[in-house]
């Protein structure tokens, strides 16, 4: 049965993933995340299908006619049986905490010295972004490819989460808190942020573009936003503009 469980899942995840029911995977730190995945989907098979194929087994062998008149017959444990189970159920809790352990430190590793600065503001019903190294401001994200980014996460009301899933991050955004973590991506498209936390009634539509580009075009946006004046664009837009902007609910 797990035979045919890994067979099932190893088959079906490739064809999910290009129907587009799995997000693409534009970073390393994603390619990581979806790996650990896998890893814990290959190991907890055998699990579930022990456990299902037992109940099913019981249910059909085990079964007695009518209402049972007396209890069934003692229960004694097999020691070696438990030491084993607990012994095995130890080492893969323990290797898989260590590949969840490591993932974790690369996502909050001190930024390298060519990382772009982003300071994100959330606020209800909207991400901004301050580009630190250029003194700019946007409310859509623009990214260079191939360069580390250092994200720095705050919120100017209540909690949000911002949460781009091909990039494979998610920081909570907490008022009078700075959180702090860096991601590389490394595939050129359009994604998005979704805000992750419930944060009151337009917290559905809380969803804006992220585009990650070349870096001459990346380039090109920042000369451009610095050259008009539009980087001086109040930071608090009406909420209706936004809603015109996305029609996706997270
Ligand atoms: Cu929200």
């Amino acid at each position: 049965m797990s035979v045919v469980g890994e067979a099932v899942f190893l088959s079906l995840s490739p064809i999910l993933a290009s129907a587009g029911a799995i997000p693409p995977v534009a970073s390393q730190l994603n390619a990581d995340a979806y790996n650990i995945m896998k890893i814990f989907t290959v190991l907890a098979i055998p699990v579930f299908m022990g456990v299902v194929t037992f109940a099913f087994y019981s249910l059909a062998v085990f079964r007695s006619p009518g209402r049972p008149t007396e209890d069934g017959p003692a229960i004694h444990g097999n020691s070696r049986l438990q030491f084993t189970w607990i012994a095995v159920s130890f080492v893969l809790v323990t290797v898989l905490y260590v590949i969840g352990f490591n993932g974790l430190a690369q996502l909050e590793a001190a930024a390298p010295v060519n990382a772009l600065h982003v300071h994100v503001t959330a606020q209800q019903w909207i991400f901004n972004y301050t580009y630190t190294d250029y003194s700019l401001d946007s409310s859509t994200l623009y990214l260079p490819v191939n360069q580390p980014v250092e994200f720095t996460v705050t919120s100017e009301d209540v909690q949000h989460s911002f949460w781009i899933p091909e990039l494979g991050v998610k920081e909570d955004a907490v008022p009078g808190e700075t959180n702090t973590f860096t991601v590389t991506p490394d595939k050129t498209g359009n994604y998005t942020v979704r805000c992750m936390e419930l944060c009151g009634v337009l917290h559905p539509y809380m969803n804006t573009p992220v585009v990650v580009e070349s870096a001459t075009d990346f380039a090109k946006w920042v000369s451009s936003q610095m050259g008009s004046s539009s980087w001086l664009a109040p930071l608090h837009l009406p909420e209706i503009a936004f809603l015109g902007s996305s029609g996706k609910r997270s």
